[in-house]
């Protein structure tokens, strides 16, 4: 229901759903707990000198024993949807072969918990802890296929209760990040060729996961892909740097969500790879194309464009400038303009059937105030310049339906441990207290209303 009184120019659509995400690495800990088996970050991050200081998601937000809490941090919220993720190596230890019932059983106390709790469930199948005891790991082939016997197996367990779920988070990070730049799990610096095929591995696991799932499923379920394609923002609004945004978007995520929509390499990326291109085996495109119920998009960063009439393409990418505003992590530049432009550029090249914003936050220097609060008045700053922006696309007619706010609460960021903060509920990791910073006050207030604050 639409609160009384608040203005048509600030509203979401009716039914919008609201919710927060969290993973599974990030979050659970017990990490040799029931049957577990090790990922790739337990190794990653048990070598020293990968993740600030020394961290690991030995303990993390205990979630594995307090979801519980967590699930009523949610209820607190008023969410109506929680994005959560499964560890692969909790269901399979070895990645595959034998499952493990504790971590099934476990993941059935926590969608149990929030049905009760009035929550629908979206789930991510894979947030990037690999099971270390896959050979090769995205390296190889059967990796795309052990996700996909996973997938089916989770949605045959869990599709009488979720009806939401996504294959893969974040195709660039996990594949960039941990093996071209070496510095997420796990570590490598593979040459052009070699990454091109993990590339492929890691769209090929989404297809053949999006059949396993719609296989397995009883009962009718939902899936999409969690991606971050990278976004591209014109510089100006004109039809010249529209059109060149549109082309960057299609052209720089060619080895991503491009062709997870379009079922194929397009052109210009598979003549800049040439040699490099990576090896794909019949069947492999129609199952990377395979169509999906929604695209969920993870948006953070923007990436300006201009249109150059002499560049490939039409286009050319505008660098981050010294004075460009950025949160607290590096990389996480402010341009609340990429929640608009993702969501149209996305609508206007493929025209998915439904769009949700899987990610969305920030990391910021947070403060305890002497009361042991976090007033996050940048972290409210930056949630409502974006969600002004995504609620103009919804307005706008474009089909996005929901908004995920990364995070629920604090916890392990990676390669960057715990020195940086993204949640809306502040985590002290010695107690494990949970406390809501001002911010989730803010965003309360935002879902009770179904309109910007
Ligand atoms: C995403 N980058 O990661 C992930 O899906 C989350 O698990 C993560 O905690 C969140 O965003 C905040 O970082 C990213 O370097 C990590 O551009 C790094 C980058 C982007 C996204």
């Amino acid at each position: 229901a639409q609160a009384a009184g608040v203005p048509q120019d600030q509203r979401f659509p009716n039914g919008f759903v609201w919710g927060c995400a969290t993973a599974s690495y990030q979050i659970e800990g017990a990490v040799r707990e029931d049957g577990r088996g090790p990922s790739i970050w337990d190794t990653f991050s048990h070598t020293p000198g990968r993740v600030a200081n020394g961290d690991t998601g030995d303990v993390a937000c205990d979630s594995y024993h307090r979801y519980a809490e967590d699930v009523a941090l949610l209820k607190g919220l008023g969410v109506g949807a929680y994005r959560m993720s499964i560890a692969w190596s909790r269901i399979f230890p070895e990645g595959r072969g034998k499952p493990n019932p504790k971590g099934v059983a476990y993941y059935d106390r926590v969608v149990d918990a929030l049905l009760a709790a009035g929550i629908t469930p979206y789930v991510t199948l894979f947030h990037w802890d690999l099971p270390q005891a896959l050979p090769g790991g995205w390296q190889n082939r059967d990796t795309a296929k052990a996700f996909a016997d996973y997938a089916g197996f989770m949605a045959g367990k869990l599709s009488d209760r979720v009806h939401q779920f996504m294959t893969v988070n974040e195709l660039r990070c996990f594949t960039d990040l941990g093996h071209v730049q070496g510095i997420h799990a796990p570590g490598l610096k593979l040459d052009p060729a070699a990454a091109n095929q993990v590339r492929h591995h890691g769209v090929l696991a989404h297809g053949l996961g999006v059949q396993a799932i719609r296989a397995h499923a009883r009962g009718g379920a939902r899936v999409g892909i969690a991606d971050n394609a990278n976004i591209y923002v014109p510089a100006i609004e004109t039809p010249e740097h529209i059109a060149a945004a549109k082309a960057a978007m299609r052209n720089e995520n060619a080895m991503f969500l491009t062709a997870v929509m379009e079922g194929r390499y397009i052109d210009s990326y598979l003549e800049a790879a040439g040699a490099a291109a990576p090896k794909v085996q019949a069947g492999d495109m129609a199952a990377i194309g395979s169509p999906l119920d929604f695209v969920a998009l993870n948006i953070y960063t923007p990436t300006f464009v201009k249109a150059d009439a002499s560049a490939p393409g039409g286009y050319a990418q505008l660098p981050h400038l010294a004075s460009s505003p950025r949160m607290a992590s590096p990389w996480l530049y402010v341009g609340p303009e990429a929640g608009y432009w993702g969501v149209r550029t996305v609508s206007e090249l493929w025209n998915p059937k439904a769009i949700y914003i899987s990610e969305n936050g920030c990391s910021a220097d947070d403060v305890l105030n002497a009361a042991g609060r976090v007033d996050d008045s940048d972290r409210i700053m930056y949630l409502r310049n974006y969600l002004g922006q995504f609620r103009r696309a919804a307005s706008e007619g474009y089909p996005l339906n929901g908004y995920f706010l990364w995070s629920l609460m604090d916890n392990f960021e990676w390669a960057d441990g715990y020195g940086k903060r993204f949640g809306i509920h502040h985590v002290d990791f010695a107690t494990q207290k949970r406390t809501p910073k001002l911010s989730a006050l803010w965003y309360r207030e935002l879902i009770r209303r179904n309109a910007l604050v």
